[in-house]
């Protein structure tokens, strides 16, 4: 709780209860009745004589009151009554004067009746007619602030009349002014939100209008002091005649203002301005008038939403073309992003940004006037680490980070929101710096001065124009600017999603045709998660594998059918912790059970340096390999037998002839089945192998046949033939 209505200093003043005033202006009188509206339990101390009547009105009931206030009340005394007050005219005393009563509920029960001395009729209907068409026909903010002060100067008579308009931080700045010609203009002025408190503001949006009738009055207090009905301070949230804040008497009084008329513009359900009314003389209106000025605050606040929707929904109009180009290059392009930063300013004009960028899936896309790409992912980062509430929006941003100080020039204003839940995607939107020149109604750094009491302090007394130089700050980024760029997040995160959809079957339908494409492959391959679980493993490999109770899940489970199982646990670990690659031989207990000896080749799979997918095993059947290497050993034995081996048989020039031809024969055999192991795959290597051996051992036959032949002329015939064979046997094998 803050500190008693009056008892406020300016260290805490902002939370003075300044709706438990206990007193009233001396301009009218207050009754307080009981919960059936009958009985007087509580009254301003003036209420007899103001009324004109003998003595006390406590404990009397309404009926004792001579007039007719008990005859007008009784209409409305099952009227709820506990959010807008209620006039009603009556007569009291002897000779009867008439008086405005004004009725309403206080929170802790019963009713109060404020009685006010009551205005003449007048017939406001061709006043209120042509204003309201003003109002209604206003096309801008602005112009609408000009017509309403003009307007309620006219109607209520103060000589000066203010459209008082609050930022996003509460400061307010006099948008429009109608003044008597002799003073002096606070059009533009700006003036700090620590003039007025939180809890006034709260309270200025249920009680709209305020009258201060003169600064100098006396505050007239509530006899008792306490209601009756609660035993606690009554709640003057709702009365007309409240005791205005001592602190804020002080501040008009300084000001050299004498009374005050403020009314409350609420739009969208928040104070978004004051219409505030200051006089030179004490200044008292009627209730009906102010009636009439608070029904005009009400088309004003109205109208100031409509122009604000307006601007609302011309944003929203062209976020949804935005929109339609980005679906339409999904459809025509495969992407969207080319239709957000087509060169035009389709991005840049909703939210009136001089540049923009887009951070999504590690690219930076820009238009307009932006920091390098660098700088846009650094600011990526600073948006991770603020919180997380749709747009972020500051017109400081070298004061909000400082680190970005050398973006002052372009960059001193930052919209953004986030167009996906990752980190570091964005949408961003720039605004330059823009130095200019704040005038406020006196040093909104001195909110406060020393009043002649040193102990005591005052509101600040000076209101002389003070100019600050404010550098290193962007034009704000209005509601709609805000609301254009939410819009524009939400369209784009939708356009992701669908984009992400259409990816997903996209890749769902490729995943379906390379898992075939894997399944049916020839070679054995085993894909897995990183952590080894297993995602794939192909026919071929299977083939590999004996019956096995279940498919084997993780790598792990590979295990138990390889020999040398610690070294291949060992290079296993290293695979998925290290991420090393496996290159070796394992043996493998195969579908007969015996050992099929296998190639490893495994490999971690990475996108980035430290970001791994997963691991690719695929295993060769070193079975034929191994084959045919046998296959290859025993050709080149074979083969070279064919040579020198025999050369002891062969002593005369034949044998040398002979060797030299089986010499070539030989070569030509080894070259071909170099070129064979070579390029053959291993399945078909033993056989053409074993198929030109014969051919060379069948060549030798001949050969040794033909070279015996020829050399033997004349010689015994039998001295050369060959030993075992006779030509025309057919060549056995080895
Ligand atoms: C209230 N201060 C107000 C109100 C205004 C201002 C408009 C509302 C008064 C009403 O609705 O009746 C300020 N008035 C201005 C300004 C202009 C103007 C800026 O005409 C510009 C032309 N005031 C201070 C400080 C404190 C303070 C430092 O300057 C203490 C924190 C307090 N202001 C203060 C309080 C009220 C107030 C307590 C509530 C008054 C009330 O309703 O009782």
């Amino acid at each position: 709780m803050g500190p008693a209505f009056g008892e406020a200093d300016l260290s805490n003043c902002e939370r003075e209860q300044i709706h438990l005033a206990g007193s009233i202006q001396p301009h009218g009188a207050l009754l307080h009745l009981s919960r059936d509206g009958n009985v007087i339990v509580q009254t301003s101390a003036n209420a007899a004589s103001f009324l004109a009547l003998p003595d006390t009105l406590i404990g009397r009931t309404l009926a004792d009151i001579p007039g007719d206030l008990a005859a007008s009340l009784r209409p409305h005394l099952n009227d709820p009554l506990t959010d807008v007050a209620r006039g009603v005219r009556c007569s009291i005393g002897e000779p009867p004067r008439m008086f405005d009563g004004l009725i309403h509920r206080p929170s802790g029960g019963g009713l109060i009746v404020e009685l006010e001395p009551a205005g003449p009729v007048v017939d406001l209907s061709s006043t209120l007619d042509s204003a309201l068409q003003a109002i209604m026909a206003a096309g801008t903010i602005r112009g609408l602030g000009d017509e309403t002060a003009r307007i309620v100067k006219a109607i209520t008579g103060y000589d000066r009349v203010m459209v008082y308009r609050f930022d996003e931080h509460g400061h307010g700045e006099v948008m429009s002014e109608a003044r008597e010609p002799h003073l002096e203009a606070f059009l533009g002025n700006h003036y700090p939100a620590s003039d007025i408190p939180q809890i006034a503001r709260r309270l200025y949006e249920r009680n709209r209008v305020r009258l201060l009738v003169d600064v100098d009055f006396a505050p007239v207090p509530l006899t008792p002091v306490l209601s009756p009905l609660t035993g606690d301070h009554l709640d003057m949230s709702l009365c007309f005649l409240r005791s205005s804040s001592p602190i804020h008497v002080q501040y008009l009084k300084n000001m050299g203002v004498r009374a005050t008329l403020v009314v409350s513009l609420l739009v969208s359900g928040r104070l978004w301005g004051l219409i505030s009314c200051h006089h030179y003389e004490p200044r008292f209106i009627h209730f009906e008038t102010r009636a009439v000025t608070e029904l005009l605050a009400e088309a004003v606040a109205t109208r100031i939403a409509a122009l604000e929707s307006f601007a609302h929904a011309q944003a929203e109009l062209s976020v949804r073309r935005l929109e339609q180009r980005m679906i339409r290059a999904i459809s025509q392009e495969g992407d969207w992003r080319g239709a957000l930063f087509d060169g035009s300013r389709a991005l840049l004009e909703p939210v009136q940004a001089t540049g923009a960028a887009l951070l999504f899936e590690n690219e930076v896309r820009t238009v307009g006037d932006v920091p390098s790409t660098a700088d846009l992912r650094e600011l990526g980062r600073w948006l991770d680490s603020q919180p997380r509430e749709g747009v972020l929006a500051t017109a400081t941003l070298p004061d909000d980070a400082p680190d970005f100080t050398p973006l002052t020039p372009i960059a001193s204003g930052l919209l953004a929101v986030p167009v996906s839940t990752g980190p570091g995607e964005y949408l961003i939107w720039l605004r330059p710096e823009r130095v200019r020149t704040v005038t406020w109604g006196g040093n909104p750094f001195k909110p406060v001065s020393f009043g002649d009491d040193p102990k005591t302090l005052s509101p600040r007394r000076s209101f002389a124009q003070w100019h600050q130089l404010v550098e290193g700050t962007s034009d704000a980024w209005s509601e709609s600017d805000q609301a254009a760029a939410r819009l524009i997040g939400e369209s784009v995160s939708d356009v992701i999603m669908q984009f992400r959809a259409v990816r997903m079957l996209f890749a769902q339908d490729q995943l379906e045709q390379v898992r075939r494409e894997v399944q049916a492959a020839s070679q054995p391959v085993v894909i897995a998660s990183t952590d080894g679980h297993i995602l794939k493993m192909n026919a071929a490999f299977e083939a590999l594998l004996p019956k096995l109770d279940a498919p084997p899940a993780h790598l792990n489970d590979l295990l138990p059918l390889w020999a040398e199982q610690e070294e291949a646990e060992s290079r296993l670990r290293d695979l998925l912790r290290e991420h090393k690659s496996w290159r070796g031989e394992v043996a493998m207990i195969g579908p007969g059970g015996g050992t099929t000896p296998l190639l490893i080749r495994a490999d971690p799979v990475f996108t980035a340096p430290n970001r791994t997918l997963g691991v690719v095993l695929m295993v060769t059947d070193l079975t034929e390999r191994k084959a045919a290497e046998t296959a290859r050993r025993r050709f080149q034995e074979v083969v070279l037998q064919q040579g020198p081996t025999r050369s002891g048989q062969l002593d005369t020039g034949g044998d040398l002839v002979f060797r030299n031809l089986l010499a070539k024969v030989v070569e030509n055999a080894q070259l071909a089945a170099l070129e064979i192991t070579d390029r053959i795959d291993t399945t078909r290597m033993p056989e053409m192998l074993e198929a030109i051996r014969a051919s060379v051992a069948r060549t030798a036959e001949v050969l040794r046949y033909l070279v015996w032949h020829a050399t033997s002329w004349g010689r015994d015939r039998n001295m050369l033939a060959p030993k075992d064979r006779r030509p025309g046997d057919k060549p056995t094998l080895h």
